[in-house]
């Protein structure tokens, strides 16, 4: 018999990653979709085959089912219908500049949401079927207290994202020692790939400098580039969210790289892999990139709308842990790979783009 997953949030970068990893492994994949007025399947329809054309095709590979994860009942129906093995709790509302716009809902949706999954495997007495991934997060640590930042590392939450996915990491922890569930926190930083939303600044950068390469773009505007992120690749780093739940008991993982970059380091890089020289002048909210051809023309800007309330300055994990116990290799892509990779996606990407405008012209 194959092993049943569920995977909320599997239209996400994540999700849809691990979907396909689940699926080479043999799985029968299940995974919660948010009702949308248009579609917001794009990142697994190469995994979805649609109802209406299952016929022309052998199999359907992986199995949507409506859902919300503010919603009890729906949360619980689907996981008593599914009956899985494994629940990968993806699900979140996961932009942390978003997350001061909308904190109650945030609150909801990744606080609030990780305890209707626990509660409605304990609910349904399937303590002793069901393991559970939490999708946890550096964003735990916010006002770093350590560097670099381990499993024993205090907590310290800089947003309403942060505060909420506290309180999911914390009500994983107790339901695995109150009801004995098989329940871990994956404590990961910030993966990124071809596949991240639009809005994240690795992916916001690698567009824009591939649609500044191709003459569909003037500038990048951008926030705090002294930011410090250790960046990894999300395929790399589902992997370990599988490993975590195969581990003999549940436990906590930090999952990174150990290295950290500064978002402007980033930039610099991007830029460079399309052919783009910049240099770097002025400093806070003067400062600005200007391409080293001209020497005048200003290609990056600093824009305050994107500063946060309260910034988390810098994050470096230390994954000694999940490379002992899971055997899980954190240096696999590395950071100037991860950027290689992004930018020569979009350049592809921006090209079709400019293909269909010009047939729109
Ligand atoms: P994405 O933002 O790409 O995906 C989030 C997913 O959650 C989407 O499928 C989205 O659906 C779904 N979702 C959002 N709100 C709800 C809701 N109320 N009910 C049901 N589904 C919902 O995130 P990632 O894939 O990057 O991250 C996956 C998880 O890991 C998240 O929980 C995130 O907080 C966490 N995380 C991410 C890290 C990273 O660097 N990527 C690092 C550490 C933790 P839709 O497509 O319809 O919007
Ligand atoms: P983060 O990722 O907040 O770390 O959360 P994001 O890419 O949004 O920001 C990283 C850093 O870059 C700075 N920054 C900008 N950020 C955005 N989005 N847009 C900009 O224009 C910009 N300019 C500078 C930010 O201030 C920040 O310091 C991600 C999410 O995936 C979370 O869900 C996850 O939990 C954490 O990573 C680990």
């Amino acid at each position: 018999m194959p092993k049943t997953a569920l995977i909320t949030g599997i239209t996400g970068q994540d999700g849809s990653y691990l979907a396909e990893f689940l699926l080479e492994k043999g799985y029968e994949v299940h995974g919660m979709l948010r009702r949308s007025s248009s579609f917001n399947t794009d990142r697994i329809e190469h995994l979805y085959i649609d109802e209406l054309i299952k016929d022309m095709h052998s199999q359907r590979k992986i199995k949507l089912h409506y859902g919300d994860m503010t919603d009890s009942m729906n949360v619980t129906a689907l996981i008593m219908k599914i009956k899985p093995d494994e629940i990968y709790n993806l699900a979140a509302q996961s932009h942390v500049k978003v997350s001061f716009e909308t904190p109650e809902y945030t609150a909801n949706a990744d606080g609030v949401g990780t305890l209707r999954v626990l509660e409605a495997v304990h609910l349904l007495g399937m303590e002793e079927k069901t393991k559970i991934y939490q999708a946890s997060t550096s964003e735990l640590f916010g006002l770093v207290q350590e560097v670099p930042q381990k499993e024993t590392t205090p907590f310290y939450p800089r947003s309403p994202y942060g505060v909420a996915k506290l309180y999911g990491y914390w009500i994983t922890k107790n339901y695995r020692e109150a009801y004995n569930i098989f329940a871990s926190n994956g404590i990961l930083f910030n993966h990124e790939s071809p596949r991240r939303g639009e809005t994240f600044v690795t992916r916001k950068i690698t567009l824009a400098v591939s649609r500044i390469a191709q003459g569909n773009q003037e500038k990048l505007y951008l926030g705090n580039m002294d930011s410090k992120r250790d960046w990894g690749h999300a395929k790399d780093y589902v992997e370990c969210m599988w490993l975590i739940l195969q581990h003999e008991k549940p436990d906590d993982f930090v999952i990174a790289t150990g290295e950290m970059h500064t978002v402007r380091e980033f930039c610099t890089l991007a830029f460079k892999e399309a052919g783009i020289g910049i240099e770097w002048q002025g400093a806070g909210v003067e400062e600005k990139g200007i391409d080293k051809n001209t020497l005048s023309k200003v290609l990056v800007e600093v824009d305050p709308k994107y500063f946060r309330p309260t910034e988390v300055e810098q994050l470096m994990g230390d994954p000694t842990k999940a490379r002992t116990l899971l055997g899980w290799n954190p240096t696999k892509t590395t950071f100037e790979t991860l950027v290689k990779e992004m930018v020569a996606e979009d350049m592809k990407f921006v090209s079709k783009e400019k293909y269909i405008r010009k047939a729109f012209d």
